[in-house]
């Protein structure tokens, strides 16, 4: 068993398009259990600590304008290697390698306009989620599933 918790953006399109219900509906269906989930308008000061890794890439200053216009929805996720289970669930970054069935592969034709983020790392995990939630906004409780959800420790 490998807990992991990991950070989910929907982002502006996916909002506006109305897929907030899909998207989370999905990532339940897999077995992942949602710790903190918002609705918000995302500030630029947290927009740029987020996208920090790509400041000075060509495409920096659209992706925050892009990330901050309209609210999107803040999804921790907790599960059994969550982190690379979300990022499957999501779909490749390029439009042409998300595959039909995940997120990206079914909703998104565009690398940037592409619904969902999600972390790519344990640290980057922990680094997002201290971003978008407050520990104290983070809830820890057993889903009524998990006893079936998981085969016990061996
Ligand atoms: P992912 O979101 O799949 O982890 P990253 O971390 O490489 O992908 O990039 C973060 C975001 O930056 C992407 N979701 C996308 O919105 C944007 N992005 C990445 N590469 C490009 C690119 N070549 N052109 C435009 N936007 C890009």
């Amino acid at each position: 068993m490998n807990p992991e918790k990991t950070l989910v953006l929907i982002k502006p399109d996916g909002v506006q398009r109305g897929l907030i219900g899909e998207i989370i509906a999905r990532f339940e269906r897999k077995g992942l259990k949602l710790v903190g989930l918002k609705l918000l308008k995302l500030p630029k000061d947290r927009a740029d600590q987020l996208y920090a890794p790509h400041q000075g890439k060509f495409f920096y200053d659209y992706l925050v304008e892009f990330m901050t216009s309209t609210p999107i929805v803040a999804i921790a996720l907790a599960g059994q290697n969550a982190i690379e289970l979300v990022r499957l669930v999501n779909g490749a970054t390029r439009p042409a390698e998300s595959q039909p069935g995940s997120i990206r592969g079914d909703f998104s034709i565009d690398i940037t306009h592409n619904v969902v983020h999600a972390s790519d790392s344990p640290e980057n995990a922990e680094r997002e989620l201290n971003i978008l939630f407050d520990p104290s906004e983070l809830v820890n409780y057993s889903r009524i599933d998990e006893a079936i959800l998981y085969s016990p420790e061996l």
